[in-house]
C-alpha cells in the first residue's frame, strides 16, 4: 500500500508522517511510504514491525531548529525493521539548528534496542548549513540507545556540514552499546566538513563529549569499505578521522571491532597546507578508548594530506589512545602527501598495544612505512615488505617499547639516508631490539590475502614470540594460542593439521 504526495508535482515533505502515537500498536507490512516530513515516527512502547516496505523521498527541513529522521524516527519502544529499504530521504537543519541528525533513520534516547535485519539504507543525507552547527548519521544516528544491525547494507549516505563538524556518514554511534554483524555492509558513505571541520568517519562515528559510563559497541564480522572523510570545495582548515571508523575526541569506550573487512576507506584533506589527518582505516582521536580492534583485514586504506599532518594509512592511534589491535592482518596501506607518518600504523599514546598483528606492503611518502611508534608496545609481530621514502621502511621508532617481532624485508629511498638499517628499522630502533628475529617468515605466499599470509610449518616465525603481557589466547583463525612453547609472531598462530588420507601435513 502507498502512501503518497496527492500534490502534482510530487516533492519531498509534502506531507506529514505515518505516526505511531503513544499507546498504539500495528505493523507496516509491504507498505511504500514517499514524500512526507518523516515517513514513519514511532512513539508507542508496544513492538511495531516494519516489515517488506519502502520509505524514501521524505525530507525533514524546519525553517529553524533541528532536523531529525526524514525516513524513520523512533521515539520510544523496541521494534522490528525487517526486509525494508530507506533511501533518499534528507534531513537539514534550520535557522538556529545546532544538529542534523539521520537522513535516514534517527533513534531518540529513550528508545530500546530495536533490531534491523536484511535491510537497506541507502542515499540519505543530513546536512547543516548553519555557522558552526553539527551533523551526524547521514544513514543511521544512534545515541543513548542499542540496536542490533544485522545483514544491512548502508551505503552512499553522506553528511555535510558548512563550517560545524560532522560525525559518521554511514552511521552514528553516540554512548551506544550497538551490534553492528552478521554481514552488514557499511560502504561509500561520505562525511565532509566544507570549511573547518573536523570530519569523523566516513563510515561510522563512534563516541561522543562527556559519556557517563563507557558503552561498549561492537562491529564484527561485517564489511566497512570504500568511506570518506573529505574536505568540501573551501576547506581552509581541515581536521579528518578515521575514513572507515573514527573514535571521537576523549570518549571511553569498551569498543571491539573483529572480524570485519575494513579496506578502501580514505581520510583526505586535498585542499589547503594547515589540516591534520589520523586513519584512513581506522582514526581514533587524541583520549579515545577501545577495547580492541582484533582479527581484522584492513587493506587499501589511505590518508592524503596536501600539507600538514598525516597520521596512519590503516590505523592511527592518537595520543593518549587506550586499545589492543591484535591479530589484524594490515594490509597495503598508505599514508601519502603531506609530512606523513605510518603506512599501517601510527601509534604516540603508552597504552597503545600492538601485539600479533601482520603488517605488509604499506607504505609512506615521509616515515615509517610499516609501523610509525612514537609510544605504546610493538611485539610479536611481522612487518615485511613495506616502504617508507624518507625513514623507516618497516619500524621507525622514535619511543615505546618493542620486541619478539620481525621486521623484514622493507625498504626506503636509500638515496635520502643510506646508513640506516636497510630501511627496517629506524631512529632509536636502530639496532634492532635482541629479542627480535629477522628473517624471511616464510609465508604460504598463495590464495586469498589472509591465506598467503598464514605462516609455512618451518618458518621461523613459530614459537619466537612471546606469551608474556597483553597477548592474545587466540589468532586470527580463533586458533588457540600458544600452541608449542610460544606465541608465534604475526596474526597467524600454526596449528599443525593431520590429514591422513591422502598423508599430508598442512598448516593453518
Ligand atoms: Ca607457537
Ligand atoms: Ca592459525
Amino acid at each position: 500500500m502507498p502512501f503518497t504526495s496527492q500534490i502534482s508535482p510530487t516533492a519531498c515533505g509534502d506531507w506529514g508522517r505515518l505516526y505511531f502515537s503513544p499507546n498504539s500498536a500495528g505493523y507496516l507490512d509491504g507498505a511504500i511510504v514517499e514524500y512526507g516530513v518523516h515517513a514513519v515516527e514511532i512513539n508507542t512502547t508496544n513492538r511495531i514491525t516494519i516489515a517488506n516496505s519502502t520509505l524514501r523521498h521524505n525530507c525533514h527541513k524546519p525553517a529553524a531548529g533541528d532536523a531529525w529522521g526524514a525516513g524513520l524516527a523512533i521515539h520510544a519502544g523496541t521494534h522490528l525493521v525487517t526486509n525494508t529499504i530507506i533511501h533518499d530521504n534528507q534531513v537539514e537543519a534550520g535557522i538556529g539548528g545546532n544538529w542534523a541528525q539521520g537522513g535516514g533513520v534517527e533513534i531518540k534516547p529513550l528508545a530500546g534496542p530495536t533490531v534491523f535485519e536484511n535491510c537497506e539504507v541507502y542515499l540519505n543525507v543530513a546536512g547543516n548549513l548553519q555557522s558552526g552547527k553539527d551533523a551526524a548519521g547521514g544513514g543511521l544516528n544512534v545515541q543513548w540507545t542499542d540496536p542490533i544491525l544485522r545483514n544491512c547494507e548502508v551505503y552512499s549516505n553522506s553528511v555535510y556540514a558548512e563550517t560545524g563538524r560532522v560525525f559518521g556518514g554511514g552511521v552514528y554511534l553516540g554512548e551506544s552499546s550497538a551490534v553492528i554483524e552478521a554481514g552488514t555492509r557499511i560502504h561509500g558513505n561520505t562525511a565532509t566538513s566544507a570549511w573547518y571541520g573536523p570530519a569523523y568517519g566516513g563510515g561510522v562515528c563512534i563516541g561522543e563529549a562527556g559519556m557517563p559510563v563507557s558503552p561498549r559497541p561492537v562491529i564484527r564480522d561485517s564489511q566497512v569499505t570504500s568511506n570518506t572523510a573529505t574536505t568540501g570545495p573551501g576547506s581552509t582548515l581541515g581536521i579528518f578521522y578515521g575514513g572507515g571508523i573514527a573514535f571521537y575526541d576523549n570518549s571511553s569506550t569498551r569498543a571491539i571491532v573483529s572480524g570485519t573487512l575494513i579496506a578502501g576507506n580514505v581520510a583526505l584533506n586535498n585542499l589547503n597546507a594547515s589540516g591534520f589527518v589520523c586513519g584512513g582505516g581506522i582514526g581514533m582521536a587524541s583520549g579515545a578508548s577501545a577495547d580492541r580492534f582484533a582479527g581484522n583485514l584492513i587493506r587499501d586504506n589511505s590518508t592524503g594530506n596536501s600539507g600538514g599532518l598525516v597520521l596512519g594509512g590503516g590505523i592511527c592511534l592518537l595520543s593518549t589512545n587506550d586499545v589492543t589491535a591484535t591479530n589484524n592482518l594490515i594490509l597495503g596501506n598508505e599514508a601519502f602527501m603531506g609530512p606523513a607518518r605510518g603506512g599501517g600504523v601510527y601509534a604516540d599514546g603508552p597504552r597503545s598495544y600492538l601485539v600479533n598483528n601482520t603488517i605488509v606492503n604499506n607504505s609512506t611518502i615521509g616515515e615509517g612505512g610499516g609501523v610509525y611508534l612514537a609510544n605504546g608496545v610493538l611485539s610479536n609481530t611481522l612487518v615485511v615488505d613495506n616502504y617508507a621514502y624518507l625513514d623507516g621502511g618497516g619500524v621507525y621508532w622514535a619511543g615505546g617499547s618493542a620486541g619478539y617481532n620481525d621486521v623484514w624485508g622493507n625498504t626506503f629511498d636509500s638515496q635520502i639516508d643510506p646508513l640506516e638499517d636497510v630501511g627496517n628499522y629506524a631512529a632509536g630502533g636502530s639496532p634492532r631490539p635482541a629479542t627480535d628475529v629477522y628473517t624471511d617468515p616464510l609465508f604460504i605466499g598463495s590464495g586469498d590475502p589472509a591465506t598467503r599470509y598464514h605462516l609455512r610449518l618451518n618458518s621461523p616465525c613459530i614459537d619466537a614470540g612471546t606469551s608474556m603481557g597483553l597477548v592474545p589466547g587466540q589468532d586470527y583463525d580463533g586458533d588457540p594460542r600458544p600452541r608449542g612453547s610460544r606465541h608465534d609472531i604475526g596474526f597467524d598462530e600454526v596449528r599443525v593439521r593431520r590429514t591422513y588420507l591422502p598423508l599430508a601435513l598442512r598448516s593453518y
